[in-house]
């Protein structure tokens, strides 16, 4: 497959009114009829050129003539029929598809035998032939046929239309969907499902209906995603003035699907996962996943449905976007410091790497071979960080006209990320062009702050410098535009007034400073003593900050500091100096040991009964893994896996009556319950657990400690409680864990997404001998290769978080990971491209790990039929 590039972008030769489709479903043998209203876009007479993929094309017609085989060509992916009128006229294309072989997920295909359709990016072109790219927008007619036993529910996009019975035991039913929408929005679901049904009056006092169709067995489990639709409904339209269109919001849930959810018009459909609840079978972390991806798809029907993309060059126009406002929406139901915390990890362990390997790229891509290799950290997560700095720069109303006059202007258009910038900067009323360099430069950039104090003066510099590294598309970086926000502290740890021209009811604590250029100073007057500096608040610019601060500042600062999030990262930042320094005792094999300051300062936190729980779990636990290998030149999976071990171990030994007493103070007595202050507590109490259950490695915990964690999984009322009671069992004694595992899964075999859950836990296990277990476990009764979700649970979690295992010295790891892509990429190569990503960094590792990492790629590239997915990340990563 060719790349694409932005910069060829070219629009339609023809547009499509109408699409007029009649499907009839058969497990080996769809039938689709199609006929497209078209009409020239241009004046000059261009073939008509259709997209089809892995179809048959049974008959074409033009203006009601079927065509002979000599006035059209289907190659390559392409049905072309050179000569069409200069009028608007209509083609009507029969294909011919098999769901049933379909195992990539991609199009129609059946999920537990029910008929389901993918469509984002380029599905619709496996189902029908259609010019199959976002900015070709039509209104559809969707009838579907089935047999009545099978298939008891047709849906597809919109109002139902007209519905009856036909001969031989079929039905149809026929839906229109009044919004002109790209085919990548089209959705059919037919099956034997159940219907939950509710309903939301819009603030105009509309009534809408709200739809959740499940398989039988799962009746019982939808009343957290129907609750948090319609928050998400009320929330969209009191914060940004959206309401919904239609009359009807349908969502269905289904086990085989390649992501999270996808927002179809008016139909959407979901990965169970983030569909299907109850306190016993879901954590409170899938109670919170479900909320913000239900919110999510729901968001979309403005920022990505009535506005959408131009081209897929332009995806983060919708996702970052979306996933913004799902952030927001998230931080409003919970806990806004929490929230941020969670995202800026997500960022610093995963988008930083992304930006820094070979697969790095900007927020709006220049290029792709296949544009499912797109959907990323970068695209989404850096989207939506741009999108926030947006809303930093212009403040909480600026920005919301900047929202009005982007969905005035481009209501039903299909437009670009240059246009979202304009609509901000008519809002705004300044020029945002140097802003725009965070759409098409990639990589992440850093500054070194350096602060200079003149008694004399009593006047604070500070001086910021900024550089980025650089990516393929871009060697030399252009000083990127960025709001940093800053605070100053006195020696007490009080804010000193900084913000003096704000208004009144606004924050003097905090200054928003512009950096634009490669180098810029501060000027702090009326100083009286050298300031601490809180630097960066609530982050607010994705960027690696060098910043040598003490650490009786980094003390003050998480103690006194007003901005959470940096009471949280003084926490951090700390906690890694300790762990670099003792990971280069581990390298030298010298004894590891843990500061006490550093133990003092968590007891603190633990003991502060005043903060957030939630907030009190974050700021004890210690760096991810992957954001201390960020930190490092060469990646030492092992030494950062023992030494963050090790202190995890020292932490629950020095501190193992505070942590009992704040364990037995949190322990709940009311059933369970989903809400922010029950969850927190939770979360609270499960990382109190952890610490007491970390074992010092190669040792064993007493008996006692042990008990404490079994007790916990027999008798709690509740997932979340149970599975990390479970972890922390597993994770410290295997003979114990195994016995509990093996209670679990009696338990729960009949539930999937509870076995995912039990095989995410065995593969994420620290202790010796897992990757042997997880192969084992490729060939159990629960596990299927074909299921994403199973892949996800066994495979990734082993290859991509159990870090220590997984690059063991012998490269067993390497080569398991090689093997399992082997086997997916003819299946499913979205899946098995997304799968290869932590073999993709291994320029950041030893020589000798670099060459087994490399010759698993090499070997995956030498396969006969490499799907282009694979292929194009084995190529970058080896380039
Ligand atoms: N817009 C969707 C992106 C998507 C997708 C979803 C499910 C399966 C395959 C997919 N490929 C792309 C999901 C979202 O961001 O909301
Ligand atoms: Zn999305």
């Amino acid at each position: 497959k060719k790349e694409t590039f932005l910069k060829d972008y070219q629009p339609p030769a023809y547009l499509v009114d109408r699409v007029d489709l009649r499907i009839e479903l058969d497990a080996q043998s769809t039938l689709v009829q199609s006929r497209l209203l078209c009409r020239p876009n241009q004046q000059t007479k261009k073939p008509l050129v259709l997209n089809g993929k892995r179809l048959e094309v049974v008959q074409v017609a033009l203006n009601g003539s079927v065509l002979t085989r000599n006035r059209f060509t289907f190659t390559d992916g392409l049905l072309t029929i050179a000569h069409v009128p200069a009028e608007p006229f209509e083609v009507a294309v029969t294909t011919r598809i098999n769901p049933a072989e379909n195992t990539a997920l991609e199009g129609l295909y059946l999920s537990s035998g029910n008929y389901c359709t993918q469509c984002e990016p380029e599905g619709f072109r496996t189902i029908t032939c259609f010019p199959d790219r976002p900015d070709v927008m039509s209104v559809f007619t969707t009838t579907v046929i089935g047999d009545k036993t099978s298939c008891p529910v047709l849906l597809a996009n919109g109002n139902l239309m007209a519905s009856g019975d036909l001969d031989d035991g079929r039905h149809y039913a026929t839906w229109h969907d009044p919004f002109p929408k790209p085919s990548y929005l089209f959705a059919l679901v037919a099956g034997d499902l159940v219907r939950i049904s509710d309903t939301f009056t819009t603030r105009s006092g509309r009534t809408v209906a709200l739809h959740i169709y499940v398989e039988a067995r799962n009746r019982d489990k939808c009343g957290h995603a129907m609750r948090s639709l319609k928050k998400a409904m009320r929330w969209d339209e009191e914060h940004f003035g959206r309401e919904y269109d239609l009359d009807l919001y349908m969502i269905v849930a289904v086990d085989d699907f390649n992501m999270g959810a996808m927002e179809n018009k008016g139909l959407n459909v979901f990965n169970s996962k983030y569909v299907l609840a109850l306190p016993e079978t879901a954590t409170d972390a899938d109670y919170e996943g479900i909320e913000a991806v239900i919110a999510h798809e729901y968001f979309h029907n403005w920022t990505g449905n009535r506005i959408t993309c131009r081209d897929w060059f332009q995806l983060s126009l919708k996702e970052g976007l979306t996933v913004f406002r799902d952030q927001e929406f998230t931080a409003d139901m919970s806990s806004r410091p929490v929230k941020r915390i969670e995202d800026v990890n997500i960022i610093r362990s995963l988008q930083f790497r992304e930006d820094s390997g070979p697969m790095a790229h900007p927020v709006r891509p220049p290029s792709f071979v296949e544009i499912n290799n797109f959907y990323t950290l970068t695209v989404y997560n850096k989207g939506a960080e741009v999108i926030r700095m947006l809303f930093t720069l212009l403040g909480a109303e600026t920005f919301r006209q900047g929202m009005d006059i982007y969905f005035d202007r481009h209501d039903g258009q299909a437009v670009t990320c240059d246009d979202f910038v304009a609509a901000m900067e008519t809002a705004w009323g300044k020029d945002l062009s140097q802003f725009k360099r965070w759409y098409s430069q990639a990589g992440t950039p850093e500054l070194t702050v350096t602060g200079h104090y003149s008694a004399a003066d009593q006047q604070f510099i500070l001086e910021i410098e900024q550089s980025c590294p650089p990516t393929r598309e871009s060697v030399v970086k252009e000083p990127f535009f960025m709001p940093i926000a800053i605070g100053l502290l006195d020696e007490n740890g009080n804010a000193l007034p900084v913000n003096t021209d704000a208004g009144t009811g606004t924050d003097t604590d905090t200054k928003m400073l512009i950096l634009s250029e490669q180098r810029q100073q501060y000027f702090f007057p009326n100083i009286t003593s050298k300031p601490t500096v809180s630097f960066l608040r609530n982050f607010s610019a994705p960027v690696k900050v060098h910043h040598a601060q003490s650490e009786e500042e980094l003390h003050r600062l998480m103690t006194h500091d007003t901005d959470p999030f940096n009471r949280w990262e003084a926490g951090q930042t700390l906690s890694l100096r300790h762990i670099l320094e003792q990971i280069a005792n581990f390298q030298h094999q010298q004894p590891i040991s843990i500061r006490h300051r550093l133990v003092r300062g968590l007891r603190d936190f633990l003991l502060d009964t005043d903060l957030d729980p939630a907030f009190t779990a974050m700021a004890v636990t210690l760096p991810t893994e992957n954001w201390i290998g960020q930190q490092m030149t060469i990646i030492d999976p092992v030494a950062i896996f023992s030494v963050r071990q090790q202190f995890r171990a020292q932490i629950g030994l020095q501190l193992r009556d505070e942590l009992l007493q704040r364990y037995h103070d949190l322990t709940g007595d009311i059933p369970y319950q989903y809400n922010a202050v029950e969850a927190a507590r939770r979360t609270l109490r499960n990382t109190c657990l952890a610490y007491l259950l970390a074992p010092e490695i190669g040792g064993r915990l007493t008996p006692e400690l042990l008990q404490l964690g079994t007790e916990q999984y027999q008798r709690s009322d509740n997932m979340t409680d149970s599975i990390a009671a479970l972890g922390c069992v597993v994770n410290a004694d295997a003979a114990a864990g195994a016995a509990l595992l093996a209670d679990f899964y009696t338990k729960w075999q009949h539930d999937p997404l509870v076995v995912d859950k039990w095989l995410a836990l065995q593969a994420g296990c620290s202790l010796p001998g897992t990757l042997e277990h997880v192969k084992n476990l490729t060939g159990h009764a629960s596990f299927s290769i074909k299921n994403p979700n199973k892949v996800r649970a066994l495979i990734a979690t082993f290859c991509a978080t159990n870090h220590n295992q997984f690059h063991a010295a012998d490269g067993h790891g390497y080569c398991f990971l090689g093997d399992q892509v082997i086997r997916l990429d003819p299946l499913n190569p979205q899946i098995a491209a997304r799968m290869l990503t932590p073999l993709t960094q291994w320029r950041r590792y030893d020589p000798t790990r670099q060459q087994m990492m490399c010759e698993q790629l090499e070997r995956i590239r030498r396969q006969p039929l490499v799907s282009d997915d694979v292929q194009e990340v084995v190529d970058r990563s080896l380039q």
